[in-house]
């Protein structure tokens, strides 16, 4: 988690407090900038959200570091938030990650007679860069600091003196920015927080390091052994435009209109890019798909698809819980890993846990040239463009198209997976436009709700447990998603004159799930459906669409919605929900 730019070029400071804008989403509880100013570094630092916050230094400088923090360690204080500066004044850093060994490295330097300002991982590694600077280059002491690092880290390091970035990463992402001409140079966490200035990239592997500088050519050394390494720069395909608001008043409500061109987008996948996913699955003998959050409920989806579209067995596995799966993963095993992001460290583990078995790993992820897409013997890109909201729409829905492409193909019908996925982009567009008026109205109403229920069976049920996840990240208020059925085995005794209960209902599920229905509505809960068809059992009927197997995807339509205006009601930003960050980079 967390956010981290550094840059050099004109007007850096500005740039980079715009910049953290925009990475704001991967942590928002205090921000900092530090940049050269005499012979030491000044840091301006904030508790708070950027928000529309100003720079309270109106210094400028060629060189500037930024950071956008989600506490792990030491509580949201302004000391706490980076960057950090070394004792002598001379090092600034910012860090995302946690170095696990901080508090023995911490030990080592108060017994040199460091002293510590804050309670972060993070200081320790300026001050071990000052302390290693003894007899070394900057390069080099940064270099053997990084190797001291147990754990996880992306960061960005400047020294007084010296115009040059020196950064690098294990376990966080980290990415460069070539700006146009050779004079502007970026370091960040990720490619958003430069897209409006430059699309070329340079992505860095885990125990790379890269030394950027505005005076002599981008180099990257092994972390290791310090040796010079080959890298390529590539272009992104990301606008400026997916990148911003535009005229949309939150990023959750741009990327929910965003769904019938993501899915277009989605089901646009090169033939072999699907075929070579397609013989890993046929020559596995046991599949897994793993993920976490959204990303889970769409695998849960996946091996509901696959079952009943190819007849193929796929176990979804929450990527946190592996454990009790590991000893299942042989080389004839094959892992099948969904993410956002393809950053979030459980699934990383779980995926690496897989590999280091012999098993095959396959991506579905959004984010270009991730973590998880390095780890993978065949990936796919969601193509869903950048998804800046804390909360996953767009991307989820993305997966569930690939999730269908894939299991069509495995049975045979290709033609008829993209047609499903076209059809549905269609069914989207019109009724995202439908539902918008609606799902205003009815957040109104359920604004104050203490809980709300959401159910489903068989295709429904993923969908279930993703709509009660956006309500609760979102509005803060509670609510759970059940399969149909389950309610009645404990969960009903919750069930109170006037509790909201949305029931999602499809051709397939309507008898049994409208059976559910009664069951809550003879306890006196309000019951909105979500249909395709009227019914008596219903005190509000929410239209949608048939579309087969791609049902879930309709399904969540109104949910997203009626979050997003259940945040708004609430008063709360819909785009970042309090503790959470859309990069989960720690265990
Ligand atoms: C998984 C996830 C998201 C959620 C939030 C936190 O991320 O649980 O589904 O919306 O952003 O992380 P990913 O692996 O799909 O990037």
């Amino acid at each position: 988690m967390c956010g981290i730019i550094g840059i050099i070029g004109l007007n850096a400071v500005q740039k980079a407090f715009s910049a953290l804008k925009t990475l704001e989403y991967r942590g928002y509880d205090s921000w900092g900038l530090a940049f050269p100013r005499g012979s030491t570094f000044y840091a301006e630092k904030h508790v708070g959200r950027i928000g529309n916050a100003k720079l309270s230094s109106s210094a400028e400088a060629k060189i500037c570091l930024g950071h956008t923090r989600w506490a792990t360690h030491g509580r949201v204080l302004e000391r706490n938030a980076h960057p950090h500066i070394s004792n002598d004044g001379k090092i600034a850093i910012v860090h995302n990650g946690i170095a696990e060994n901080f508090a023995e490295l911490k030990q080592r330097l108060i017994s040199e007679g460091f002293r510590f300002n804050s309670d972060t991982d993070s200081e320790v590694i300026a001050n071990l860069i000052q302390l290693n600077l003894k007899g070394n280059s900057f390069e080099e002491a940064v270099r053997l600091s990084l190797l001291g690092i147990e754990g996880s880290y992306a960061i960005a390091a400047l020294r007084i003196g010296e115009e040059k970035i020196i950064c690098g990463r294990n376990g966080s992402p980290l990415v460069l920015g070539l700006g146009k001409g050779g004079k502007e140079f970026y370091v960040a966490s990720d490619a958003t927080a430069f897209i409006a200035r430059t699309n070329r990239a340079v992505f860095l592997n885990d125990l790379e390091m890269a030394i950027v500088s505005g005076t002599v050519p981008l180099r990257v050394l092994d972390v290791g052994t310090g040796k010079e390494k080959e890298f390529a720069a590539k272009e992104l395909k990301w606008s400026v435009e997916q990148a911003a608001k535009g005229s949309y008043p939150h990023f959750m409500l741009k990327e929910i209109f965003e769904q019938p061109q993501a899915l277009l987008a989605a089901a646009e996948q090169p033939p072999q890019i699907i075929s070579g996913m397609v013989s890993l699955i046929k020559n596995a003998e046991k599949i897994f798909l793993a993920g976490c959050g959204s990303s889970f409920h769409a695998c849960l989806c996946g091996s509901y698809l696959l079952s009943s579209i190819a007849n193929v067995r796929a176990t979804p596995v929450l990527a946190s819980e592996f454990f009790p799966h590991k000893n299942f993963f042989d080389s004839k095993t094959l892992v099948i890993g969904i993410s956002q992001s393809g950053e979030t460290a459980d699934l990383l583990e779980c995926l690496k846990a897989a590999k280091s078995k012999g098993a095959k790993i396959a991506g579905i992820v959004n984010a270009m040239d991730s973590s998880v897409m390095r780890l993978s013997d065949a990936q796919i890109l969601l193509n869903a463009g950048p998804e800046i909201c804390v909360l996953s729409t767009k991307s989820f829905t993305s997966q569930l198209a690939i999730l269908l492409l894939l299991a069509h193909a495995l049975a045979g019908k290709e033609a008829e997976g993209k047609g499903l996925i076209k059809k549905t982009s269609a069914l989207v567009a019109e009724s995202l436009s439908a539902l918008e008026p609606q799902m205003k109205l009815l957040a109104k109403k359920l604004a104050r709700s203490k809980d709300i229920f959401v159910i489903g069976r068989q295709e429904a049920y993923p969908a279930a447990l993703e709509g009660a996840l956006k309500i609760k990240e979102v509005s803060y208020i509670h609510a759970e998603g059940f399969a149909g059925a389950e309610l009645k085995h404990g969960t009903i005794a919750l069930i109170e004159e006037n509790t909201p209960a949305i029931v999602l209902s499809t051709h397939e599920t309507r008898p049994l799930t409208l059976s559910n229905a009664i069951e809550m509505k003879s306890r006196g809960a309000d019951i909105i459906g979500v249909d395709s068809r009227e019914s008596g059992e219903y005190a509000t009927t929410i239209h949608v669409p048939e579309a087969g197997h791609a049902n879930p995807i309709m399904l969540i339509l109104p949910i997203q919605l009626l979050s997003y205006y259940l945040a708004v009601e609430r008063n709360l930003d819909p785009d970042k929900p309090r503790n959470l960050a859309k990069s989960v980079t720690v265990k």
